[in-house]
């Protein structure tokens, strides 16, 4: 995100619109698991994998991950010596607290959901047994849980998830669409960043710990089990840009995107899942682009001067870094070449029109030189939450911006900055909380 991702929680808009014609037969993808991959429980593995580990066939597999999208732990589901109230029981302790009430999902109720044959039979003790021995315990007992949960007066819901083996909470944000009646989820690839970005509260920081594909997939997981308890519009899409660089954590990253994007696990389409980089080094989009999810470049600057400021760990020349973007595009097939670029604009820094004619000239000569490539910018108006250095531009200035790219013939979306309020953005949570330690 842009990192912004940091700071703003914005929204995606209009390209993250449901389009289920694009909906495709899942990928398939190497099952060797690299010693960097680690995994600790089925949520991360391929499907095929799990089938095998499971034995004696697909249905056991497809039981377990109806669970897994309904963010209920099979483990729990079909253990009957665990009480209904239990299922959900992270969440009701939260509201709790918060002296909110929600729903008590029974298993009956939840049994109406699920569609495979295995819901009366069970999965039997011996599956159980196989599950627990690749996972461990359930996911939230031996990969993340929820810590806490802020909803802002705009929907915008915000989750604490607590990382088991490190301890470290990471942040993961809801944002219901009322027009489509999805949500999009944002999540988290590290714990902290090392891009140390200056206009964001992430990069402050520091890099602190990779997040495992599993650590990733548990907070979509997670963020499911929020959105049924409390009736929140369920989540169809995800976007990388919640705290950390994708790629100084790309293997995890390609692997979990995998999980979301196959139709037997997640099954998220391939075009609302959303991978966004500052690119680190022109390589970063190849790598990233392994995944076939649509990928986003955080560009911010066009010059070499003011990128150097808002992104110090740049270390490559734009020319170069774009090259290594429309190269990793150039190998996509066609329906996977949605050109995104995020700007954070920041008042008086870079938010003027001719800065807008600037990108829209980089843009240009991009074009050029892919067939069929769409551009798409997102517009991020910096969000000011205590920076001395940088300001939230004006918003006349924003709308000047847009209308300029805008009539230069490019799609341009002004992402909404939402849930202000509880500061519901990417990255502001987890600092904060920390600061308070
Ligand atoms: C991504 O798509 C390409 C081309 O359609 C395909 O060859 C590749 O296996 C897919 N990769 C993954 C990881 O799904
Ligand atoms: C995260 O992973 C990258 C590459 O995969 C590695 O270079 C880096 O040291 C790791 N960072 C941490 C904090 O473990
Ligand atoms: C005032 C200022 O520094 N504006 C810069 C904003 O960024 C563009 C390029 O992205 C520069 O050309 C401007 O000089
Ligand atoms: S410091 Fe990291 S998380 Fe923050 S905006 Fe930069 S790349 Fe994104």
């Amino acid at each position: 995100m842009v990192c912004q991702k940091a700071l703003f929680l914005t929204a995606l808009v209009a390209f993250i619109r449901c389009n289920f014609a694009l909906l495709e037969q899942a990928p398939k993808i190497p099952t060797k698991i690299k010693e960097s991959e680690r995994i600790r429980s089925p949520l991360s593995f391929q499907f095929d994998d799990l089938t095998v580990s499971l034995e004696r066939g697909i249905g056991r597999s497809r039981a377990v991950w109806e669970c897994y999208r309904m963010g209920i732990d099979p483990l729990w589901f079909y253990d009957e010596s665990i009480a209904d109230s239990q299922l959900d029981d992270s969440v009701h302790k939260i509201l709790k607290q918060q002296g909110r009430e929600a729903k008590s999902w029974t298993r009956d109720e939840l049994k109406m959901l699920i569609t495979a044959k295995r819901r009366e039979q069970g999965l039997g003790k011996a599956a159980l047994e196989s599950l627990r021995k690749v996972g461990g315990e359930s996911i939230e007992e031996s990969v993340a849980t929820i810590r806490d949960i802020s909803m802002a007066r705009d929907g915008t819901t915000k989750l604490l998830v607590r990382l088991v083996e490190s301890g470290f909470d990471v942040e993961t944000v809801i944002i219901p669409w009322e027009e489509t009646g999805r949500s999009t989820l944002c999540i988290s690839s590290q714990v902290g960043c090392a891009q140390g970005c200056t206009f964001c509260a992430t990069g402050k920081m520091g890099r602190l710990q990779n997040l495992s594909s599993d650590e990733i997939c548990a907070q979509v997981f997670l963020a499911r089990k929020v959105c049924r308890v409390l009736d929140i519009n369920p989540v169809d899409g995800v976007v990388f840009m919640g705290m950390g660089e994708p790629a100084d954590n790309a293997a995890n990253v390609v692997r979990a995107a995998n999980v979301l994007t196959s139709q037997d696990q997640f099954g998220m389409a391939q075009r609302k899942v959303t991978i966004s980089t500052v690119a680190p080094t022109p390589d970063a989009f190849m790598e990233l682009g392994r995944a076939n999810t649509t990928l986003a470049w955080s560009i911010h600057a066009t010059t070499p001067e003011l990128r150097k400021e808002l992104v110090p760990t740049t270390k490559y020349s734009m020319n170069e870094l774009r090259q290594g973007y429309l190269d990793a595009l150039k190998s996509r097939p066609m329906k996977l070449r949605t050109t995104m670029l995020e700007v954070v604009l920041i008042d008086k820094i870079n938010d003027s029109v001719e800065d807008a004619d600037h990108l829209a000239q980089f843009v240009q000569e991009m074009i050029d030189e892919v067939p069929g490539m769409k551009p798409m910018v997102n517009l991020i108006p910096f969000n000011d939450i205590g920076f001395q250095k940088f300001r939230k531009p004006k918003v006349e200035r924003v709308w000047a911006f847009q209308e300029r790219l805008t009539s230069r013939g490019f799609k341009c979306f002004i992402r909404t900055t939402r849930g202000d309020e509880e500061s519901a953005a990417c990255g502001q949570l987890a600092t904060k909380r920390k600061r308070a330690e």
